[in-house]
């Protein structure tokens, strides 16, 4: 098993020191909450914050140009919060002269500029950077402490013990503990309220139509760009110009105080119908009463707990039902704290996971949207537009399709964690590699997210407005999904037979004639051909 180690090592500073040595700490761009580990009791006339806008780190996959824009410019407010508390900042922009890119480079820059006796940093979100931190100990001949990341309620040795010796890691056994470790939604004798701990039946709500398709479902809140959004927006214009997206729908919140400003419009507008329409999709309603919340979070901008605990105040105030309530904070103190656990848990290799041998590279259209299949073009577009599709888009729409049609995981990873505007490979790929691909095996999933039309069909408007048929299989404009679908667990068979909860499917698939097989099998061929 994988394991992240806390370092703490002392070495000797080489260089004769003529002022006071200094702290020096690194703050990485999701690194971005005023109460962050690293700073934890700390003199701020001891330290030097170092934040360091890298070229490096906005390429190494081709991130979303809003995703570049909002990170860039959340760093730029959040120095200067920082600042106006007393901290010294030593901020490096992305075209300074001498940049040089990355993380380790600005360390060993840094070390010049000022005289530091030790290095202090909250650890990283990826094991990528996480490698690059353990090195700085024998690169800089400092101390260096990597403190906890303690913005998550679940730590590793805590994940770690409750994972031990358990057969399956069910989310929903791990979210009780969470529950029980806040007492959030407890009642007085330490008892789920409502007397279920899970109200997941009553979130599955068809898609709410108004007259003639005009929804109304509340907004998220368009903040204008001041001069510092104004300015990282062209230099991300000029510098990342052919990054996926488009900078035309950048209303993000950049300061703490816009992010709770969002968040207080999501708990007055949208909280109450929350679980009803969680996994409804809506023809051009990208947000619907889904709370955009998550980049903030991920951020450091909005702390996740708090959040949690403004939520159940809610219950408490009657403003919102449990149903919502216990469904929202399940996706936080659950869903968020465990695919945390398994991304550490499981070790670097799992991006590399690839269970069912899928090899077809990733259609062009996920970088476009254009193509006739509606709720693809739906799904991709808004993305494109905006760095958002909710959960169900996720899972059911873009991570369905590849699945079924068989594309490299890998390649699905990295589109994923370059074109949402919330991925960070420790949220991201546990969601993609595991819960939408399967290509973990069932860590995460206990079976494949599968779905033909129909499903599709049930929750949204998407294929009125398609050109193709979600009635039918086997015809030229019959849903490209439900052959797909079928196609999939047949060319699975071996791996997949053997799951009890695909015994129902593989005992339909049985039942069909041979030509029907043959058919399904022609159809799903033809169409992955056409891509
Ligand atoms: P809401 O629907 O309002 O949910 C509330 C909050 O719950 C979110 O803000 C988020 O913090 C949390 N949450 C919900 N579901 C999950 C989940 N499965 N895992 C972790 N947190 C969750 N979320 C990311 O933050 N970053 C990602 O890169 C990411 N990639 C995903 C990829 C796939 C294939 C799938 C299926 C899900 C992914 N998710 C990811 C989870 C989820 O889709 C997003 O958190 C959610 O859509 C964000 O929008 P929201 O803030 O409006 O969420
Ligand atoms: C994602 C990102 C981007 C695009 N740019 C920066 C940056 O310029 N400076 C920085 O400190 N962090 C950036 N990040 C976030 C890092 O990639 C993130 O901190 C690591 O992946 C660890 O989670
Ligand atoms: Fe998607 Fe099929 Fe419905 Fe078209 S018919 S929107 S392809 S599910």
């Amino acid at each position: 098993m994988a394991h992240i180690v806390i370092a703490h090592i002392i070495y000797r500073h080489h260089i004769e020191p003529q002022m006071p040595a200094k702290t020096l700490i690194p703050l990485l761009g999701d690194q971005l909450s005023l109460t962050i580990s690293s700073l934890a009791d700390q003199d701020p006339g001891n330290c030097i914050i170092l934040m360091t806008e890298l070229a490096d780190e906005a390429s190494y996959v081709r991130h979303h140009k809003a995703k570049i824009a909002l990170i860039l410019s959340a760093m730029r407010h959040h120095a200067d919060a920082l600042r106006e508390r007393g901290w010294q900042v030593d901020y490096v922009k992305l075209k300074d002269e001498g940049n040089s890119g990355n993380f380790t480079g600005e360390i060993a820059r840094a070390l010049e500029r000022h005289d530091i006796d030790n290095i202090r940093v909250t650890e990283a979100g990826e094991w990528r950077v996480m490698a690059e931190m353990e090195n700085w100990v024998e690169r800089f001949d400092q101390e260096v402490t990597i403190c906890p990341d303690d913005r998550f309620l679940c730590s590793h040795d805590e994940f770690a013990n409750w994972a031990e010796g358990k057969k399956q890691l069910r989310m929903e056994f791990f979210y009780r503990e969470m529950r029980r470790k806040t007492g959030i939604l407890l009642d007085d004798d330490g008892k789920p309220e409502g007397g279920k701990w899970n109200y997941d039946s009553e979130n599955r709500k068809p898609p709410p139509m108004g007259d003639g398709g005009d929804l109304l479902t509340p907004r998220p809140i368009r903040f204008q760009a001041d001069d510092i959004t104004q300015q990282i927006l062209s230099l991300v214009e000029e510098n990342f110009a052919d990054h996926p997206g488009t900078l035309d729908n950048f209303h993000f919140a950049v300061t703490h105080e816009e992010a709770m400003r969002q968040k207080r419009n999501f708990l007055d507008n949208a909280l109450a119908d929350f679980g009803d329409y969680q996994d409804a999709m809506v023809t051009d309603a990208p947000f619907l009463w889904h709370s955009i919340l998550s980049p903030y979070i991920n951020l450091g901008l909005l702390d996740p707990v708090d959040l949690c605990r403004d939520v159940e105040a809610r219950y408490r105030d009657d403003k919102a039902p449990l149903n919502a309530v216990e469904g929202f904070i399940r996706q936080i103190i659950g869903w968020r704290e465990y695919v945390r656990g398994i991304y550490w848990r499981e070790g670097p290799d799992y991006t590399r996971r690839n269970h069912l041998n899928a090899q077809r590279d990733l259609p062009d259209f996920y970088y476009t949207g254009d193509t006739d299949m509606h709720c693809l073009s739906q799904a991709i577009g808004q993305t494109l537009d905006h760095g958002y599709a909710h959960h169900i888009q996720r899972l059911m729409i873009t991570g369905n399709f590849a699945m079924l049609a068989g594309v490299d995981p890998y390649q699905v990873h990295q589109w994923y964690l370059e074109v949402y505007v919330d991925a960070y490979e420790w949220v991201e790929a546990p969601n993609v590699v595991g819960m939408s691909q399967y290509a973990d095996g069932g860590i995460l999933a206990s079976k494949p997210y599968a779905s033909s039309g129909a499903y599709i069909n049930r929750m949204s408007d998407y294929c009125e407005h398609c050109r193709y048929n979600v009635k039918t299989r086997t015809d030229d404009d019959s849903c490209p999904f439900n052959a797909l679908y079928w196609d999939f667990l047949d060319r699975n068979i071996d791996t997949l037979k053997g799951n009890p909860r695909l015994a129902m499917p593989y005992r339909n698939w049985d039942k069909k004639d041979e030509d029907e097989q043959q058919l399904l099998r022609k159809r799903a061929n033809n169409f992955l051909n056409s891509l």
